[in-house]
């Protein structure tokens, strides 16, 4: 088989990507190493960005979006027994939209589909070769048969476990890395969200988010040990817990009810540099992680789809290798950003096992000035909102 662009992983990114590049008309196959329910099954991110949205309009798949997604113009932060109001939108004139990762992705299969473009899911051994040449090449085992696709380019969208950055010598790569001393315990609840609004908590025995998927469905976190495993926390725990960790408004008001997903996930933070070696571009999670805490990952795996997609346009439609030059450095710095504002973001909410009182009182400190400062709740906003791109 050959192809302009060879897409590794069916996650956001891939899936985004492939819609783009069909927009520019540049023709493309994914290989996908799970199986379309496998993936939909992953219960992740659930707040996308403007500028998100509006990628997702540009491949004609945001109708249901604009049904069903929840738009929100504001957050909550929880601390010292109140909660504050953050009004996103009086400071940026922005929104964020609440819609979940696996609808996003659901309708950016349908998409795909509905456009008769090649997704191979159920690829095993899944590898990228010769991508120092002017002809790279995957290859991948499917029913037992080997096969491959002679390429242009490939994009590894493959997610921080995949195959794409594992193929690039370690000398090629600089990664940066913080790891987190602890997890988010996660529960979906069939249950009305306890407020309109996100709560982000800041609270002596950890950090807790109340967030949702819709008006009928809850989507609540507390930190945990990273140690922890979901056995030990029966609904009747988490709930317990995360009542005693938001104010008394929001535990009186909360509706429980038996949770329908429940997952840990540890918290890091890494960068991988450069996101280009030779033919293959990295794209999202396979070339860095944010921790959930600024909500940012799903929406920078979209704009670095955004840079590489206009790079490949440039390639076959001006004859220019400028947007894939800059790539890297484009996508980096808005990456960098991003990554500081979630490690922020992280440090200023959680409780940290090793740090005393002190570390605590700066967080509150640094909350009432938040809510208190026009300037601080703005660059709060700004960021939480989207860095443009
Ligand atoms: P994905 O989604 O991991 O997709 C990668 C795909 O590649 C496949 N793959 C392979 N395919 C072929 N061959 C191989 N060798 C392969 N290896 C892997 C995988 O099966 C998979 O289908 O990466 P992508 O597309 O870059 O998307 C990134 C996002 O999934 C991720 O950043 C977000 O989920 C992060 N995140 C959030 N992001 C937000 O923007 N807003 C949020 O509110 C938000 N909340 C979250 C989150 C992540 C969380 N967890 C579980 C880490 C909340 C949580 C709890
Ligand atoms: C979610 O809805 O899952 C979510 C929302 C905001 C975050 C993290 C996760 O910061």
């Amino acid at each position: 088989m050959r192809t302009k662009v060879a897409i590794i992983g069916a996650g956001p990114a891939g899936l985004l990507l492939g819609q783009l590049l069909h927009a520019y008309g540049v023709d493309n196959v994914i290989l996908e190493r799970q199986t379309p329910e496998y993936v939909l099954g992953r219960i992740r991110a659930g707040l996308l960005e403007e500028g998100t949205v509006a990628l997702l309009e540009k491949v004609a798949a945001a109708g249901r979006l604009h049904q069903e997604g929840l738009i929100h113009h504001g957050i909550e932060l929880a601390f010292d027994g109140a909660r504050h109001r953050i009004d996103m939108h009086a400071t940026t004139g922005k929104t964020v939209t609440i819609y979940g990762q696996t609808e996003v992705t659901l309708d950016l299969m349908n998409a795909r589909k509905a456009a008769g473009l090649t997704s191979i899911y159920s690829a095993a051994e899944v590898k990228p070769h010769d991508f120092d040449t002017d002809h790279p090449r995957v290859t991948y085992v499917k029913d037992g048969v080997a096969h491959e696709i002679q390429c242009d380019f490939i994009a590894g969208c493959d997610g921080f476990h995949g195959v794409s950055r594992a193929s690039v010598p370690a000398s090629a790569l600089k990664t940066y890395e913080r790891v987190y001393p602890f997890g988010w315990l996660g529960i979906l609840s069939e249950t009305p969200p306890v407020s309109p609004e996100l709560i982000y908590s800041n609270h002596e025995r950890g950090f807790a988010l109340c967030t949702m998927r819709s008006t009928k469905r809850s989507r609540y976190y507390v930190q945990c040990p990273l140690d922890d495993h979901v056995d030990q926390w029966s609904d009747q725990r988490f709930w317990d817990e995360l009542r005693r960790r938001v104010d008394q408004k929001a535990a009186d008001e909360m509706v429980i009810g038996p949770s329908i997903e429940k997952s840990i996930a540890p918290l890091r933070s890494f960068v991988a540099e450069p996101m280009r070696f030779g033919r293959m571009f990295l794209a999202g999670d396979a070339s860095h992680i944010v921790p959930p805490t600024g909500a940012k990952g799903l929406n920078l795996a979209a704009s670095d789809v955004h840079y590489l997609s206009q790079a490949f346009r440039e390639f076959y439609d001006d004859k220019s290798s400028a947007g894939i030059d800059g790539y890297s450095a484009r996508a980096l710095a808005r990456v960098w950003k991003a990554v500081r504002f979630s490690w922020w973001m992280t440090s200023m909410l959680h409780r940290f096992p090793d740090e005393g009182d002190f570390a605590a009182r700066i967080q509150i400190a640094e909350l009432n000035y938040l809510v208190s400062s026009q300037a601080a709740s703005t660059s709060l906003s700004e960021n939480y909102v989207g860095l443009p791109f």
